[in-house]
């Protein structure tokens, strides 16, 4: 694909040698020529005669194009299980799946757009999908919690990053736009590592070209409905009502839920109001499990094409304080889980995470939400088994 980097390079990742046991290596061989291990092709070159304890080897990346990628004796990729693999090794893709060019042959593809000049306050997540990318070493395959098995159902693989232009976000959005046009012509369905909010704009230009106006689960602290900002129309709060403008959203079935914080206006929820959404303060979220909400919303959505985008600022700053504009007294990772889970069974046709800025969490732990609500999306897309 033209405009998608790859997340990853080519080269060979030297597997170090210290801790890299004769027994271990033996041991993931044998796992990759029978089961299902992980995306990497063991390519054991050399042995030290020196040390013969050690084995000196490589974990190749596979050679994309020429055969398939991750397969291991079935049609799906897998995550490596850290039984075998050690999870800081190989190529930092989400959830240490294959790389690979374009969305060919796949069902759901993870695709990261490192976009962060249409941030209104503190900027940074132009950082994001590498850093989800990164905590995503912790995401297993299977959800025990609801017993998704969403790799023994579709063919999912990481398609690397659009190549955006930081200097212009006009045509970012065009790029943006061209590339999800590409993924979506496939039948892929994109999980979107963000990146600011105004990514979802041109995302859901290519989703509406193919799908018509969408459904849509937005969870947010802001509506980012506003017009203008110095004198811009395209910004990370203006996103929603550039949808409204090109008719990409069918307004009868869109839902912002965590909305909250100080504004201009006293009354800040009227134009999401006026357009027919369903707005769901924070408010009415607090101290509340949030299911009986989305019994609600997938009467709302129905059957008909529904596009969840999610914003890591409707999570409490408490929890998730690395992003740009956080907001006190927001939603917690449990509610988070509710309503992602609460969408099992609608006709979910892409998934963003956006506004994840690392910077500002030092421990990490709001790109390991990300990545984790990122797979709970996956879990839930049609089409996935559960267990
Ligand atoms: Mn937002």
């Amino acid at each position: 694909m033209r405009h998608l980097l790859w997340a990853g390079c080519f080269q060979l990742l030297p597997w170090q040698a210290g801790p890299c046991t004769r027994k271990l290596t033996t041991a993931v061989t044998s796992a990759v020529a029978t089961s299902h291990c992980g995306p990497w092709l063991l390519a054991p070159l050399a042995t030290s005669s020196s040390s013969p304890s050690v084995s000196k080897g490589f974990l190749q990346p596979p050679i994309l194009g020429s055969r398939a990628p991750c397969c291991w004796g079935s049609q799906f990729n897998v995550p490596p299980s850290a039984l075998l693999v050690a999870r800081p090794v190989g190529v930092c893709s989400m959830m240490r799946l294959p790389v690979q060019a374009s969305a060919q042959g796949l069902d759901a593809a993870f695709v990261g757009v490192p976009l962060d000049t249409g941030t209104s306050n503190r900027p940074g997540a132009r950082f994001g999908p590498r850093q989800i990318r990164a905590e995503s070493a912790m995401v297993r395959r299977y959800n025990g919690s609801t017993g998704a098995a969403p790799f023994d159902s579709l063919r999912v693989a990481d398609i690397g990053d659009v190549n955006v232009n930081l200097y212009n976000l006009p045509d970012s959005c065009r790029l943006i736009r061209e590339s999800y046009q590409e993924i979506v012509a496939s039948g892929c369905v994109p999980l979107t590592l963000g990146g600011e909010h105004t990514i979802t704009y041109p995302i859901l230009q290519a989703l509406a070209a193919k799908h018509g106006p969408v459904g849509l689960v937005h969870v947010d602290a802001h509506t980012d409905t506003g017009d203008t900002a110095l004198g811009e129309k395209i910004y990370h709060g203006t996103p929603f009502r550039r949808c409204v403008e090109e008719r990409l959203l069918d307004c009868s079935r869109v839902v912002q839920i965590g909305v909250r914080g100080s504004s201009y206006d006293p009354d800040p929820y009227e134009y999401s109001r006026q357009q027919g959404f369903w707005v769901v303060p924070a408010e009415e979220c607090w101290m509340k499990s949030l299911e009986p909400l989305m019994g609600e919303v997938r009467a709302q959505m129905g059957d008909k094409p529904v596009y969840i985008s999610f914003d890591i600022d409707g999570l409490d700053p408490a929890y998730a304080p690395g992003t740009g504009t956080p907001e006190i007294a927001g939603l917690t990772p449990a509610q988070a889980l509710e309503i992602i889970r609460g969408c099992k069974g609608l006709n979910i046709v892409g998934c963003d995470l956006v506004e994840v800025a690392p910077m500002y969490d030092v421990s990490g732990n709001t790109a390991l939400l990300g990545a984790n609500l990122l797979f709970e999306m996956l879990c839930v897309l049609p089409g996935v088994r559960t267990l």
